[in-house]
């Protein structure tokens, strides 16, 4: 069992109430840290508008708004009704990034630290029931060394601070996910795990129920509501006879309903859908219901244009309609958890995830020196405890919160950290070993890390940790591009040559290759930036793929077109997508599409 936040999706029934408390809210900021001194959680002197979720970034037609970094506030009003009374009663929020200090009418009832993973608010003592309540909440978006994402900050001229993200999205920041009233029964469902086991046609559902009940009862419904199995106990298996199996070609979801008891009556109820699957590694294969599985797909980000970062459910439908149309069955989170609400809808479409920590940037070298093989040790400086905390509590709230997804099939628990030196290993075995030795994931799913072009099998000292080794590889890219083409297929085949005779026993996917692309230039000859040569890079790709039989998936940089800082190699942010920004097709859409269809 995970320890650290635990915040079930909120749902609605006899005993649970929510409501969504998304809208224009009030919003000032803060750049000389006052607004505590001065009571700003009383009331924002000054405020705007500003929708949550959003972000400012991408709403402001201001360069200095744009680059905000520091304090700064919301604030909003809120009705709670007194039909709530004898409820706990908690402000959940999806995300807020990077680190919150909520006040509740007045009085400081939270702080959380990590933008991209849920938590409560629980303000039962101090909200006043048939009344409006007044919401403010202080967030602070500096970037360290010590927390995840890394960065740091500089100081400008005029005294402004400006984040210098160590990592290639736009740091984009605020509430930025959904936010709910939510009241629950005091006595209530806290947590629940699961775990499948299958047996040729016949499953079973392994269930523990955390709670202050003294048992449970649990219903397994098909598809059309009917009752397949009912158990009861806080901790027991059910058996499905002919159990449908979920998986990318049949996503096939059962409905389960936990209904808490105490002393023979019912205290609380909740509901969601589960599908039945198995992930396991064997020898260099990638099982999902013990067939092996190719991984086809790509990293992605949460980016669009005017949202930034801001949850929409309609780019998430366009986004894997797009993924559906292209033929893939899986993604990456790159580089950090994403809204609730792609996990949900990836268990409906039978996307496979790869759900990854936003441990990025932890090198002493940033993605583009990392070409360059500038070195220092990151994991030698006096920051790393701190940041190994941040770290775990990281991974447990994102591994609490995903863990009954169906479509996660295994942690990322990095991105292209320094991956080569001793302090590196010992920093990352801890890692590994504290996701391992807590048992944090009740299905113990493969654990992995993106390993960047550093970790060669001469060099590498992070993929005796992973259970599947997960490369980003830039050849014909950062390494040897355009007309040396030839020469990075060549350095990529003697890479790939070294691992094999390392012969790790592990399976292999990329999770990052690619080439960045204006959808504007078409070139012939093929020439860097242009549709052709992003065509050329794919096949140079694929045709290395296909020569190694322990390589079990290819998930291609980027999805889509992304913001990134402004950088003389960025046009408008990262180029590399497969589709533009605003979801259309490239040329290498249809490539793609021919070669995974
Ligand atoms: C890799 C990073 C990714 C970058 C990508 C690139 O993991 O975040 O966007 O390179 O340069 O190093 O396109």
């Amino acid at each position: 069992m995970c320890s650290g936040n635990k915040t079930l999706y909120p749902v609605q029934n006899e005993f649970r109430f929510n409501q969504l408390l998304n809208s224009m809210w009030n919003f000032e900021i803060d750049p000389d840290s006052i607004g505590i001194k001065e009571k700003w959680y009383k009331k924002l002197p000054k405020p705007e508008s500003m929708p949550v979720p959003g972000t400012f970034a991408e709403l402001t037609t201001k360069r200095d708004r744009k680059y905000y970094t520091g304090d700064f506030w919301y604030e909003k009003d809120v009705f709670v009704p007194s039909f709530l009374k004898n409820k706990d009663i908690a402000i959940r929020f999806g995300s807020i990034t990077h680190r919150a200090k909520v006040f509740f009418n007045s009085v400081e009832v939270k702080t959380h630290e990590g933008g991209f993973l849920p938590f409560e608010a629980d303000i039962t003592k101090v909200v006043k029931l048939g009344q409006v309540n007044h919401l403010a909440i202080l967030v602070n978006n500096k970037l360290s060394l010590e927390t995840i994402p890394c960065g740091d900050v500089t100081i400008l001229s005029d005294g402004r601070k400006a984040n210098r993200p160590r990592f290639d999205f736009f740091n984009y920041s605020g509430i930025m996910r959904n936010v709910w009233l939510v009241a629950t029964p005091k006595g209530k469902i806290i947590d629940f795990d699961l775990k499948y086991d299958i047996q040729g046609k016949s499953a079973q559902i392994h269930y523990q129920i955390y709670g202050n009940g003294d048992t449970a009862k649990v219903e397994l419904t098909d598809r059309n509501g009917n009752t397949v199995a009912v158990q009861s106990g806080l901790k027991n298996s059910i058996d499905v006879k002919n159990a449908q199996l979920w998986s990318p070609a049949c996503p096939y979801l059962y409905g389960i309903k936990i209904q808490l008891l105490r002393q023979g009556k019912i205290i609380d109820e909740y509901s969601t859908k589960i599908g039945i699957r198995t992930v396991k590694v064997l020898g260099t294969q990638i099982l999902l219901n013990d067939k092996p599985i190719h991984l086809k797909g790509f990293g992605k980000h949460e980016d669009f244009t005017i949202l930034g970062k801001a949850t929409s459910e309609s780019v998430i439908k366009r986004d894997f309609e797009c993924m559906k149309w292209i033929g893939v069955n899986c993604f990456r989170t790159s580089h950090y958890p994403y809204a609730e609400e792609w996990y949900r809808e990836a268990d409906r479409y039978g996307f496979l995830i790869i759900d990854e920590v936003p441990a990025v940037g932890l090198s002493s070298y940033n993605f583009i020196e990392a070409t360059k093989g500038k070195f220092k040790s990151f994991f030698t400086n006096k920051n790393n405890s701190k940041l190994e905390q941040v770290h775990e509590q990281e991974i447990t709230e994102m591994i609490n919160r995903d863990k009954n997804h169906q479509s996660v099939i295994a942690w990322s628990l990095f991105n292209e950290p320094e991956s080569t030196s001793n302090e590196s290993y010992h920093y990352f075995k801890k890692i590994f070993n504290f996701v391992r030795e807590n048992k944090l994931d009740p299905q113990a799913r493969p654990l992995t890390g993106a390993l960047e072009n550093h970790s060669q099998p001469d060099t590498d000292r992070l993929s005796q940790l992973c259970d599947i080794v997960s490369l980003n590889r830039y050849y014909g890219w950062y390494v040897k591009g355009g007309q040396y083409i030839q020469e990075a297929k060549k350095k990529f085949i003697d890479e790939m040559n070294g691992w094999e005779r390392l012969n790790l026993n592990k399976p292999f996917i990329f999770t990052e290759f690619g080439a960045d692309t204006l959808a504007s230039e078409h070139r012939l000859p093929a020439e860097m930036w242009s549709q052709e040569y992003q065509n050329e890079v794919i096949h140079m790709f694929f045709d290395v793929f296909k020569q190694y039989n322990f390589i079990q998936g290819e998930l291609i940089w980027n999805f889509a077109d992304f913001k990134t800082e402004d950088a003389i190699v960025r046009v408008g942010g990262n180029q590399k997508g497969i589709f533009t920004r605003d979801r259309q097709p490239k040329d290498a859409a249809f490539l793609l599409r021919k070669l995974w269809k």
